[in-house]
């Protein structure tokens, strides 16, 4: 099999990629290892800012989104018993942010994808990618199979192959945090209209939602954390006294899981005839909210690129596709990493430590230069 952009990965990076290729007139076939059941129901992330609401709306695929989507102004910080707006389109010249999960959007690309009956092979894992040649191998239905391809996405989030086929020029960056989130879904109708980051002694703990009826709720733990030892009971208590809320805050848990936190970044994202793009390229703690977004500016740049090069024969986006991207890149692992900072309470941290944090938390609650710095990276930076 022959296409011009062969794509690993039916994340929001592949899917995205894929669709907006198809409106250029490019033609792509994306691999995905899972089944469509699988990434349909994988719930992650949930805010959107207001350049990927743009990004996707422009693309045609943004009318659940802009229908179901929670269009949010403002975001709580809360510490010491206090809480604090930070009013998030007034401090970013008119921007917002929208919760919408990770999956609606990850639904609403897979069936524009399905409905122009254009390829995506579910089931099919990449096992294989050379980036000289653009072949990828990769095995279907029992067999293996290659697809040759003019370029190739590295679209397979953090544990993809692509990575790997870049060589031995690149540099990774990493930082591991000494934390973790475990992250609930539950039946409780949200407690706030408003996200809700919480920095307490006992840990950071997270109020977001999905739908009025939704929450998504996250506490600080360890990264070795096991699950058996949050009975629900325990979960519930602990949002309670973190976030400050009574105890009538409780509903049936629909699912937990522990994440780790981690930075990476891997220089540069292209080798040859591979682009990396999303998780496969960059990991940020989940603290910005930045991870889902920066997947779909990446892929916004590489489309546009893709064009200049099929259609009008102009490589010359193609190849700065990775410091054009890496510039938004490092924006946001650092707001992400200080938003990390500043929430979250170390197993080893003292006194110094802890008057840093709520003097830190003071400041941006205080400060308008402060809170618009902190507005204008959480809305983030424009899109391509
Ligand atoms: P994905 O979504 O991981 O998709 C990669 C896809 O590639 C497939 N794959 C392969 N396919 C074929 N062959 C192979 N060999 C393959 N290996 C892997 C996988 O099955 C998968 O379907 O990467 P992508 O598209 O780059 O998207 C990135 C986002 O998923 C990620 O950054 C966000 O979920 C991060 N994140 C958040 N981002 C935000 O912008 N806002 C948030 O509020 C937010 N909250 C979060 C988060 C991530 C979290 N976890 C679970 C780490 C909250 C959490 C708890
Ligand atoms: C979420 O709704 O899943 C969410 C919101 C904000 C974050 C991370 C995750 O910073």
């Amino acid at each position: 099999m022959r296409t011009q952009v062969g794509i690993v990965g039916a994340g929001p990076a592949g899917l995205l990629l894929a669709h907006l290729l198809h409106r250029e007139g490019i033609e792509s076939v994306v691999l995905e290892d899972r089944s469509r059941e699988y990434v349909e129901h994988r719930v992650r992330a949930g805010v959107l800012e207001q350049g990927s609401v743009d990004l996707l709306a422009a693309a045609g695929v943004g009318e659940r989104l802009q229908r179901e989507g929670l269009v949010h102004h403002g975001i709580w910080l809360r510490f010491d018993g206090e809480n604090h707006r930070i009013p998030l389109t007034e401090l970013s010249g008119g921007r917002s942010i929208t919760v919408y999960g990770q999956q609606e959007v990850v639904k609403d690309l897979i069936a524009a994808r399905l409905a122009a009956d254009l390829p995506l092979l579910f089931e099919a894992e990449a096992i294989g990618v050379d980036a000289g040649s653009g072949t990828i191998r990769y095995r279907h239905a029992g067999d293996e199979r290659e697809l040759e391809c003019d370029v190739v996405a590295g679209c397979d989030g953090f544990h993809g192959v692509c990575r790997d086929a870049l060589g031995t020029v690149v540099r990774p960056f990493t930082r591991e945090y000494p934390f973790a989130w475990l992250g609930v879904l539950a039946e409780v109708a949200p407690a706030s209209d408003e996200l809700i980051y919480a920095w307490n002694e006992r840990g950071f703990a997270l109020h977001s939602m999905r739908t009025p009826e939704i929450s998504r709720l996250y506490l600080q733990c360890r990264p070795d954390e096991d699950l058996a030892e949050w009975p629900e009971e325990r979960i519930w208590s602990e949002l309670q006294l973190r976030l400050g809320l009574d105890e009538s805050f409780r509903g049936a848990i629909l699912e937990q899981a522990v994440s780790p936190m981690r930075s990476f970044v891997v220089e540069p994202m292209q080798s040859e005839r591979l682009f990396l793009a999303g998780d496969a390229a960059h990991i940020v703690p989940p603290t910005g909210a930045k991870g889902m977004n920066l997947a779909l500016a990446d892929v916004a740049v590489l489309a546009r690129a893709l064009v200049g090069r099929f259609r009008d024969g102009d490589g010359d986006g193609l190849t700065a596709y990775s410091e054009t991207c890496l510039r938004r890149v490092w924006r946001a692992e650092h707001f992400s990493w200080w938003m990390t900072s500043m929430l979250h309470v170390g197993a080893d941290a003292d006194e110094f430590d802890r008057r840093l944090q709520l003097s830190q938390l003071r400041y941006v609650t205080s400060s308008r230069a402060a809170a618009t710095s902190l507005a204008e990276n959480y809305v983030g930076l424009e899109t391509v």
